[in-house]
């Protein structure tokens, strides 16, 4: 196969288009003309034949065929059939900053000319690398100075437990070793991911996980708060960390690490009382607070970093995704001042990564988290298009019969699909005892009616990039609430 990739003719087209400002459509869709060569079935006979699909049943999947998307444009996905689909997912909680930014991509191909690639081990370091850092120092809360780079969040989330034992370590305190972590907790897919991450399902295929990593309950109350307020019930769930700790021995644990609200498990929010009491227990027992921004930095919630929206402060915090929208891959650690002054004067710290701040990456980012900041994108998410989606959602969700509850802030959503409401504050609420296949039909309606929404479990989320406007929400909300009500129509549920 062979199209063109010659990167001068793809900044050419594109700035001759009349929204060359803000978007590579025109070289995109040129590349894509020739990429779309194939029709929808070649594609589909050659992905089952040789590729490997992450989180996939193959056999059932190479059965139907995937969906084959081509190209994308601010809010919106083509696949190779001509569907024009509005992308209520940011790709998967990453295009931030919309897809077919002009600006990303002329960073990109600028930094490959000057410097594709040099390493930043044996006493060398590059531009792109020091001004990401110096930002990243700009955009992060006050005491977060130092940054490890690594390709992913897994990745990062690896680097994480590198840093807490070698803080530990040379803090005389080696002892200090065991990482609380939480059921339904997302945090990657490398063995130390995983093993962090609270999915069963990964842990079951895992013959052998990373020591010294435990569990305590997720924070989830409309699944598992019984009677009890929000608030209680997530005051409940954090002090389990407490008791978790009394019994390990707090000599014996390192970190707690969590996702200031949890993502891939199905965008569940804690109530007010959660990370407070998180903060004050890790506080009281010495104990490295990580928060993973994996999914909510960057302006997810409308504040940069999720933490900030829960108000607390942790030590570390894990970053990808968002970090470069998701246009190249780059994930990266902050490292608060104290922990970071630990790693840096106690001698070699034996990790790396080959790219490691690789500076296409880095430049990418760069650019991306001056788009965040300058363009003013993280602003119009908490004072305009957050709040209006958030409301939007609300309202047009208020009278489903199918709808027990909705969580979110910023532009993050989890609609909790239910049986039964209950009363006013929920009590008497019921899930559905075939919750997952619920969802399931949800999610095959949205994807009938051109929509990204993903179903997790009873779940149905939605985080669409940050770009999205007003109009574009009235879009995503009335798919998202047709295709809950005709799943409600489907499984008999009369409003
Ligand atoms: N931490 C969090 C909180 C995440 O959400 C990772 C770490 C791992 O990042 P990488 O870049 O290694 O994938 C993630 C990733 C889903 C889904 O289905 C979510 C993620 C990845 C893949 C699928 O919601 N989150």
């Amino acid at each position: 196969m062979s199209f063109s990739n010659d990167p001068v003719s793809i900044v050419a087209s594109a700035g001759s288009r009349p929204t060359a400002s803000q978007s590579v459509s025109g070289a995109l869709g040129a590349a894509t003309a020739q990429r779309a060569a194939r029709s929808t079935a070649e594609y589909r006979a050659l992905d089952a034949a040789h590729h490997i699909h992450p989180f996939s049943d193959m056999g059932a999947l190479n059965r139907v065929g995937s969906r084959v998307i081509t190209r994308a444009e601010g809010v919106y996905l083509w696949d190779s059939d001509g569907h024009k689909i509005i992308d209520g997912m940011a790709g998967l909680w990453c295009v931030n900053v919309g897809y077919a930014r002009k600006e990303l991509a002329e960073v990109a191909y600028r930094q490959m000319l000057e410097l594709p690639f040099y390493n930043t081990f044996f006493k060398t370091t590059h531009p792109p690398v020091i001004e990401l850092s110096a930002l990243l120092a700009e955009v992060t809360p006050p005491g977060f100075n130092h940054f490890f780079y690594c390709n992913s969040g897994s990745e990062g989330n690896d680097t994480v437990l590198r840093v807490v034992w070698q803080y530990w370590r040379v803090k005389g305190q080696a002892s200090k070793k065991y990482v609380i972590s939480r059921n339904n907790g997302y945090h990657g897919s490398t063995i130390a991911g995983a093993t962090l991450g609270g999915m069963d399902y990964m842990h079951e295929q895992m013959p052998s996980k990373v020591e010294h990593i435990v569990h305590i309950d997720q924070p989830y109350w409309y699944g598992n708060g019984g009677d009890l307020s929000p608030e209680a019930f997530s005051r409940q769930c954090a002090q389990q960390l407490e008791a978790k700790i009394l019994e390990l021995g707090a000599e014996n644990v390192a970190a707690f690490i969590g996702e200031p609200f949890q993502g891939a498990g199905g965008v569940i929010f804690p109530a007010a009382t959660y990370w407070p009491e998180i903060e004050r227990i890790c506080r009281k027992y010495d104990i490295l607070l990580v928060a993973d921004e994996v999914i909510g930095g960057f302006g997810r919630t409308g504040e940069w970093f999720a933490h900030q929206y829960f108000d607390f402060k942790p030590d570390l915090i894990t970053m990808a995704k968002g970090l470069t929208s998701g246009y190249v891959p780059m994930g990266a650690v902050g490292i608060q001042d104290h922990v970071a002054q630990a790693i840096v004067e106690n001698g070699e710290f034996n990790h790396g990564l080959t790219y490691s701040g690789h500076p296409v990456a880095a430049a990418v980012a760069v650019a991306n988290l001056r788009l965040l900041r300058d363009g003013g994108i993280v602003d119009r998410v908490k004072n305009d298009v957050g709040p209006y989606f958030q409301q939007s959602l609300r309202d047009a969700l208020a009278t489903s019969p199918i709808v027990g509850d909705i969580s979110g802030a910023g532009l993050v959503a989890g609609i909790q699909l239910a049986q039964s409401k209950g009363d006013a504050h929920g009590v008497g609420r019921q899930r559905f005892a075939n919750g997952g296949d619920v969802g399931t039909i949800c999610r095959d309606f949205c994807f009938g009616s051109d929509l990204i929404m993903r179903a997790t479990g009873d779940r149905m989320l939605l985080s669409p990039p940050l770009v999205v406007t007003r109009a574009e929400i009235d879009e995503l909300v009335s798919k998202a609430a047709r295709a809950i009500d005709l799943t409600a129509k489907k499984i008999g549920v009369q409003g």
